[in-house]
């Protein structure tokens, strides 16, 4: 029995010694400390030891066992310092590599141009108020004095989804429910997409609008002339800027002008961007039609307002020099790039 367990130590350092990863350390394990490893089997034979060897053989059996362990574990330990030393060798990064450049991105031109026009019509003390795309007929056209079969529905082409729901072609809708849903003073403006079937250099089937409102009591076309050339100066950062009023026609506005703002580029000179007349037509406004007011739940007697529209690809065409509208829809990143 003696012999039989020095012969187990002895093939137990063997096995060990030939055991080259932690794949064959645990192959090991099982075959000498395993329910029916060479150890185990060495403990079923101690039954025929006679009584008197028992103490002794029990206790060389219980130090090969120890013995054995341990040196399974010195093993683990020197296999696991190599594996990590081969993964570190493998896995070490060069830290002098070329990296690859991440790409930053950048606002589209339109965005810059809304968040600019936001921002000056909130410094003048108006909140900013979304709505839906889809409208109804009422909402979009007959609260707006465009009734059905009126030659202005003309002026502004539609897709229609059913005879009452349309994609909107302005972003007026907005202002009508917000007369419906607040009372007087009203100083509102509503930045959106909208939609008409027009595809050309200068049109595009959607393009975005901001749009604005004022009403209270004793609203005058003053007023309108002070808000919007004080906007012009801020929009065109030139506190020298002037507007001109034109008369115009809009059914929701009476009396209605275009309002042009003095170049931007030639100060009034005249240049290749205002087309020699020192002016660029920049937005659309008048005194809110009485009509329109009474449509949305407010009374002209008592009230009076004046709105204005301006389409947001048109401004942004003007302030970065933009020939084409379409440019600002392709995507081009070589275009989009230099509006960081
Ligand atoms: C209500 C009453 C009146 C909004 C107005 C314009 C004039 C205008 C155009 C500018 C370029 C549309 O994007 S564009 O093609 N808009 O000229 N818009 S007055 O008048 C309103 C709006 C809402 C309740």
């Amino acid at each position: 029995m003696q012999e039989k367990i020095k012969t187990l130590i002895s093939n137990a350092k063997n096995a060990l010694k030939s055991a080259a990863n932690m794949s064959d350390l645990n192959s090991v394990k099982v075959a000498f400390l395993g329910k029916s490893g060479e150890l185990t089997s060495v403990l079923r034979g101690m039954k025929d030891v006679p009584n008197d060897k028992k103490p002794l053989i029990g206790k060389l059996v219980n130090e090969a066992r120890d013995a054995i362990q341990s040196f399974i574990q010195e093993k683990e330990r020197i296999l696991i310092a190599k594996e990590t030393a081969e993964k570190l060798e493998k896995e070490k990064i060069d830290v002098t590599f070329k990296g690859t450049k991440k790409e930053l991105g950048s606002l589209h031109p339109c965005t810059l141009v809304i968040e600019e026009i936001l921002d000056i019509f909130t410094n003048l003390g108006f909140t900013v108020k979304h709505g839906p795309e889809v409208e109804t007929d009422f909402y979009n056209f007959q609260a707006l004095n465009i009734p059905k079969d009126h030659p202005a529905r003309e002026m502004q082409d539609t897709f229609y989804i059913t005879e009452d729901l349309l994609l909107r072609t302005h972003t007026s809708p907005v202002q009508v429910r917000t007369m419906q849903s607040v009372k007087p003073p009203i100083r509102v403006v509503n930045p959106g997409k909208v939609y008409r079937p027009d595809d050309d250099a200068t049109h595009s089937p959607m393009f975005q609008q901001i749009e604005g409102l004022v009403v209270d009591e004793g609203i005058t076309m003053c007023d309108l002339k002070g808000i919007l050339e004080e906007f012009a100066k801020r929009l065109f950062n030139d506190p020298n800027a002037k507007t001109r009023l034109r008369p115009s026609f809009f059914p929701f506005t009476e009396p209605s002008v275009e309002v042009d703002v003095t170049c931007s580029m030639c100060h009034g000179k005249g240049c290749r961007l205002c087309k020699g007349t020192g002016w660029i037509e920049v937005l659309g406004a008048g005194i809110v039609n009485p009509k329109v007011l009474e449509n949305s739940g407010i009374d002209p007697e008592k009230y009076s307002g004046f709105a204005f529209g301006l389409g947001i690809e048109r401004i942004a065409m003007i302030k970065y020099g933009i020939p084409d509208m379409r440019m600002l829809f392709e995507n081009d990143i070589r275009f989009l790039k230099q509006f960081k």
